[in-house]
């Protein structure tokens, strides 16, 4: 068979010939250009790695880019080509968060309150994923204007602190406060003190954390209304106003049991608590008189507000009416200067780190020493 081209003709050997020489050489040049493309290509990824201090981080990313856009060359060039990625750019930006408001707006107002739900410890905790070591909380939306550490004395109570966090943990947080709970257990068997352990709790949560508000509650007592906001006030506040326990009302207008919150600058002012009162009764009448001796009053929720409920019990054993209270509190004035938080002493026997509080027990000394 033979071709005619223009006119000319040519054997057909040598047609194939050239013809295959051709398509060798074509082919040899498209090698060679993909071979020098690819290393081209790798050489730039290995450059941005090497030029990037975070290359580890960003590299999955790259590695992701380029398998992706694998046949595909025009493309990658310009994604991988993104700037390096700096330390300032990886980190989580610093966002000011605004000051939380003066109503939370989580709050609900009254709420159930109930003795005989069967809780544990662990459904506390389950119940509090927010929760970090030590019964710390702080709000993820907003900075709490204050960070309150809250007080509670204690011994042998397990029954009623287990209430106390099932319920104040939620409310808490609902209030958005910055807080962190510290339970101050009174070891031994000597009488017990229960201003002098608050007095502790000062002492101790302050080691802690910059703490401004201190929260003073009783293991047993839990309000019914979170409006009950648990932080401090421009004067001491008494929260537990309208006990179920009273009839919900309070038993004489100069009680401060119960729960009540003071400043950090409010507590200095009156020299703290007095360590003085060993046995049931007279330490709050003590700390109210403290309070309007150095020209404070009291602030308080409303009645309904106010409302609480007490866990019933027994007077604990060692916990027997002080009968010394009444002359005591009669001498606050002259007492108050030399016995508070000026002459506190004691030894810390153990700190207990627990998700839902810290404890700490302590050795307040007795009645004697
Ligand atoms: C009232 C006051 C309380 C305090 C007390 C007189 C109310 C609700 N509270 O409480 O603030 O002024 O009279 O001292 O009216 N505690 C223990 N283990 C004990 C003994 C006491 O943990 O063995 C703690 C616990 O936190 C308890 C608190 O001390 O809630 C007050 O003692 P209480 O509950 O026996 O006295 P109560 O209810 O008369
Ligand atoms: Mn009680």
């Amino acid at each position: 068979m033979s071709t005619a081209v223009n006119g000319l003709a040519l054997p057909g050997s040598c047609l194939q010939k050239t013809c295959s020489v051709v398509v060798v050489v074509c082919v040899l040049h498209f090698s060679v250009s993909l071979l020098y493309y690819f290393n081209t290509f790798q050489g730039l990824q290995e450059k941005i790695f090497v030029q990037n201090p975070q290359h580890k981080e960003v590299g999955t990313q790259v590695t992701e880019i380029s398998s992706r856009t694998v046949g595909v060359p025009a493309k990658p060039r310009t994604t991988t080509l993104a700037p390096p990625v700096t330390e300032a750019a990886a980190a989580p930006p610093i966002v000011d968060l605004p000051a939380c408001p003066e109503n939370p707006p989580q709050l609900v107002g009254p709420l159930r309150v109930e003795f005989s739900d069967i809780i544990t410890l662990d459904d506390v905790r389950n119940q509090n994923p927010n929760l970090q070591d030590g019964g710390r909380f702080m709000p993820k939306e907003c900075k709490a204007v204050q960070k309150v550490a809250l007080i509670i004395p204690f011994r042998k109570r397990e029954e009623h602190l287990k209430y106390w966090l099932y319920y104040l943990h939620p409310i808490l947080q609902r209030q958005q406060l910055d807080y962190g709970v510290y339970v101050i257990e009174q070891s031994g068997d000597a009488t017990f003190n229960r201003a002098k352990l608050l007095n502790v709790g000062y002492v101790e949560a302050l080691k802690e954390y910059d703490y401004n508000c201190f929260v003073f509650s009783d293991v047993d007592l839990i309000p019914m209304d979170d409006r009950n906001i648990y932080k401090c006030y421009k004067e001491p506040r008494h929260l537990a106003v309208s006990m179920d326990k009273f009839g919900f009302r309070l038993p004489y207008n100069q009680f401060f049991g119960g729960v009540s919150s003071l400043s950090k600058e409010q507590f200095e002012k009156i020299n703290g608590f007095p360590n003085d009162y060993w046995g049931w009764g007279g330490e709050d009448d003590d700390i109210y008189n403290r309070i309007t001796f150095r020209g404070m009053s009291i602030s308080r929720p409303d009645g309904v507000i106010g409302k609480c409920r007490m866990i019933r019990h027994d007077r604990d054993a060692k916990n027997d009416a002080n009968p010394q209270r009444f002359d005591r509190i009669a001498r606050t004035r002259q007492t108050m200067n030399t016995d508070g938080i000026n002459s506190l002493t004691y030894q810390v026997v153990e700190v207990h780190k627990d998700r839902l509080y810290t404890k700490v027990l302590v050795d307040v000394g007795s009645p004697n020493r």
